[in-house]
C-alpha cells in the first residue's frame, strides 16, 4: 500500500496525471489523512487559502418528470399527483421577484423532464429572467434535461443549445451525470440519457462556448473501479475541451426514494472521495464541497480535504431537502464567510464562471477612502 501512495505522490510531485490502479488505491487505503495530505497540497498548490463561494437562488420550476430514477425524491411523475407542480413563466417570475436582492449573482435552474412543456416555456422563462433580473446569471437545465429538449422537440443538441443561449442561458449546471457505469446506470436510472450522450451534451456546449459543471452521484450501488472510471472519463473530456469548472461529488440521500434500503455514505466516505476527486482530476480547476448535501460542518471540513468551494447561499433547495438532508435552506453570505475563516482559509465571493465578486460595501468603502486621500 504505501509503496503505490509513494509511486502516487511522485505522480503528483511530477504533475502527472493518476491511473485507475491509482484511484482504487486511494479508494482502499486504509488512513484517510494520508491520502487527504495529498489532497490538501494540490488544493493548496493551486488556489492557496482562497476558498470560493456565491450568492445565488435555486429555481425548480416543475418537478413532473417522466423519468423514473430509483433514487429520485424530488420527482413526481405526472399532473395531479401530490406535491407535483410546474410554474408558469409568470408565476417563475413572481417567484424569484419575491426572493431576489440586489447583489445576488446566479440562479440555478434544474427541473424534472416535464412531457407537458413546449420547448417555448424554457425560452420564455430564460428571457424573462434575463430581462427583469439581468443581474442575474443563468446556469440551467443538466445534461439530460438538455438531451430530452432534443429528443422531444427533434432539434440537435446545438439547437437546443444555441437558441437557449439566445434566450440567456449562461452556463451549465453539472447534474444528471451520476454514475457514468452501465451497470449501475440499467439499475438505477435506466431511462435516462446514458454516459455517452451526457458527455456530448457538455462537449456541444464547450464548443459552443459555454461552461459547465460536472457530478457524480456516489454511495448507491457502484465499485470503487465505477467512480474512477467516472471520474477519468470526465477527465478525458477537460482535456479535450477544457470547458469544465468545477467537479461537485453528490452523495447519494436516501428519504422518500425506492432506495431507502442502501445505507448512505458515512461522513469518511464524504472526505475521502472529496480528496481522491481532488487528486484524479488534476485538470479541473475547482471542486466542490456542497453544503446543502454534504452538511455544514462536513462541507467544511472537506476545505482541508481538497475542496475550495462551498457552492452558494442558495437561498431554497428542494432536491436535498425531499431526499432527507438536514441543512438549513439558506445560509447568509456572513454565515459562509464565518465557516471559511473558521476553518483558516479565505473567503471569496465568486460569480457562476469564478470571477472575484467585489461586494457593494466593499466597493463603496474603497471609494470613500481615495476621496478621503485626495482631498
Ligand atoms: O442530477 C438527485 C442528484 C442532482 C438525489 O452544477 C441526488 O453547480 C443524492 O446537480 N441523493 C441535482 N443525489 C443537483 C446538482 C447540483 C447541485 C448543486 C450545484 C450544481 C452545480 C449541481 O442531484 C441530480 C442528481 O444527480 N440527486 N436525488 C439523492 N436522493
Amino acid at each position: 500500500m504505501d509503496r503505490q501512495l509513494d509511486s502516487i505522490r511522485n505522480k503528483l510531485e511530477a504533475q502527472e496525471a493518476l491511473s485507475l490502479e491509482d484511484g482504487v488505491a486511494l479508494f482502499e487505503h486504509p488512513n484517510l489523512l494520508e491520502v487527504a495530505a495529498l489532497a490538501n497540497q494540490v488544493r493548496e498548490r493551486l488556489h492557496g487559502q482562497r476558498t470560493y463561494f456565491n450568492w445565488n437562488l435555486h429555481l425548480n420550476s416543475t418537478n413532473i418528470c417522466e423519468a423514473s430514477c430509483l433514487f429520485c425524491s424530488f420527482a413526481r411523475l405526472e399532473e395531479g399527483m401530490p406535491q407535483a407542480y410546474a410554474m408558469t413563466v409568470k408565476q417563475a417570475r413572481e417567484w424569484i421577484e419575491q426572493r431576489y436582492k440586489p447583489g445576488m449573482t446566479e440562479i440555478h435552474i434544474v427541473n424534472g423532464l416535464n412531457p407537458n412543456l413546449q420547448f417555448e416555456y424554457y425560452e420564455e422563462l430564460l428571457s424573462m429572467i434575463a430581462a427583469e433580473f439581468p443581474a442575474l446569471h443563468i446556469k440551467a437545465f443538466t445534461a439530460v434535461e438538455i438531451h430530452y429538449f432534443s429528443e422531444k422537440f427533434g432539434l440537435s443538441y446545438e439547437q437546443v443549445l444555441v437558441r437557449l443561449m439566445a434566450a440567456g442561458l449562461g452556463s451549465l449546471p453539472g447534474g444528471g451525470a451520476e454514475i457514468f457505469s452501465e451497470r449501475v446506470r440499467r439499475k438505477i436510472c435506466r431511462d435516462k440519457v446514458d454516459a455517452r450522450g451526457w458527455l456530448d451534451v457538455h462537449r456541444t456546449a464547450h464548443r459552443l462556448g459555454l461552461r459547465s459543471n460536472c457530478t457524480m452521484l456516489y454511495g448507491t450501488i457502484e465499485t470503487a473501479a465505477e467512480r474512477v472510471d467516472h471520474l477519468m472519463q470526465l477527465r478525458s473530456l477537460q482535456d479535450e475541451t477544457g470547458g469544465f469548472q468545477v467537479f461537485i461529488p453528490l452523495a447519494f440521500h436516501a428519504d422518500g426514494n425506492r432506495m431507502q434500503r442502501v445505507p448512505p455514505p458515512t461522513g469518511v466516505d464524504d472526505l475521502r472521495l472529496i480528496a481522491v476527486s481532488r487528486l484524479m482530476l488534476n485538470n479541473i480547476p475547482h471542486i466542490k464541497a456542497y453544503w446543502i448535501m454534504l452538511g455544514v460542518k462536513t462541507a467544511q471540513t472537506a476545505l482541508w480535504f481538497g475542496a475550495n468551494d462551498l457552492d452558494g447561499t442558495v437561498t431554497e433547495e428542494k432536491i436535498y431537502h425531499m431526499a432527507g438532508s438536514r441543512t438549513p435552506d439558506a445560509l447568509s453570505i456572513e454565515d459562509i464567510k464565518r465557516l471559511i475563516r473558521a476553518a483558516g482559509r479565505e473567503p471569496i465571493e465568486r460569480d457562476t464562471l469564478y470571477r472575484e465578486v467585489r461586494s457593494q460595501a466593499a466597493v463603496s468603502s474603497e471609494k470613500l477612502q481615495q476621496s478621503a486621500s485626495s482631498a
